[in-house]
């Protein structure tokens, strides 16, 4: 899959790239991610890629012209992009659905947004605009970096073990178990109690069914508590629909 991204700020693009799970999927070419510095595509001596609002008011807004100019050079080279988005606190918000439906074209562009706003003329090239969430950042680059890691870890190849992907919760609408590793017991960790510090029982025993069963109460519970809004979303078995009935009526108990 390949994406383009135009910003004013390449480095801030540039350097968390080549790290980790992407780092490698570019590396093995499974991702082909090009960066454009915005300042490339002006014309004038100082490579000015803003200017002040019509009709008065404070900051500034991107130029049209250099965000139409880079669109073409990146339709020059690789055709039509299938995604055109531009990061704005004005879009609609970003999810998992989106990332996947994103996930499944061959190449998307992605336009930061920065200052104040950009010309409403480019929205004429833009096909979606995307916020990752209700609060006030510097620009577009952090979140244009949030939805390519979304988007690209959901291509095949990109993540080594594809069963991660598969069962990740939001894309089975809960959140996760809690996980545990060695040692099983904890001593002297600034815990209040010992108890804290002692894996539960049950992930020992070997008993893979009321292994799974806990995972699904443990699952449910810290949904029920912190993520609500995602029941209505999430897809449960028989048993989840079970366990979760009788975390309510515990709830309501303690409550009343
Ligand atoms: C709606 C806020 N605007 C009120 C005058 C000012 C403004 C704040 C922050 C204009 C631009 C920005 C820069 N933010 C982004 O470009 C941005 C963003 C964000 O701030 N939060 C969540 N998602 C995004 S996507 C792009």
């Amino acid at each position: 899959m390949r994406f383009d991204i135009v910003t004013i700020f390449p480095a801030m693009i540039e350097q968390p790239l080549a790290a980790g799970i992407l780092g490698r999927a570019i590396e093995r070419r499974v991702l082909d991610v090009r960066v454009h510095d915005l300042r490339d595509f002006t014309t004038d001596r100082h490579r000015v890629v803003d200017d002040m609002p019509y009709g008065g008011g404070p900051g500034m807004v991107l130029k049209p012209e250099p965000l139409f100019r880079a669109l073409d050079a990146i339709e020059a080279d690789a055709g039509r992009p299938r995604a055109v988005v531009l990061t704005s606190p004005q879009g609609v918000r970003f999810t998992q659905d989106e990332a996947r439906r994103l996930s499944g074209l061959p190449h998307v562009v992605l336009l930061c947004g920065r200052y104040e706003g950009v010309d409403e003329r480019v929205r004429a090239r833009v096909t979606d605009e995307i916020s990752i969430g209700d609060y006030v950042l510097s620009g577009g680059e952090l979140p244009a970096l949030v939805v390519l890691d979304a988007v690209a870890r959901l291509v095949p190849g990109v993540v080594g073990d594809e069963r991660s992907v598969v069962e990740d919760s939001f894309s089975r609408g809960l959140l996760d178990f809690p996980q545990y590793t060695r040692p099983a017991e904890l001593t002297a960790a600034g815990l209040a109690e010992p108890a804290a510090g002692r894996v539960p029982e049950v992930l020992l025993s070997g008993n893979h069914a009321a292994i799974r069963r806990w995972r699904k109460r443990e699952a449910l519970s810290r949904t029920l508590d912190r993520r609500p809004d995602l029941l209505a979303g999430a897809e449960l078995d028989a048993e989840e629909r079970e366990i979760l009935r009788e975390l309510e009526r515990l709830r309501s108990e303690r409550g009343a």
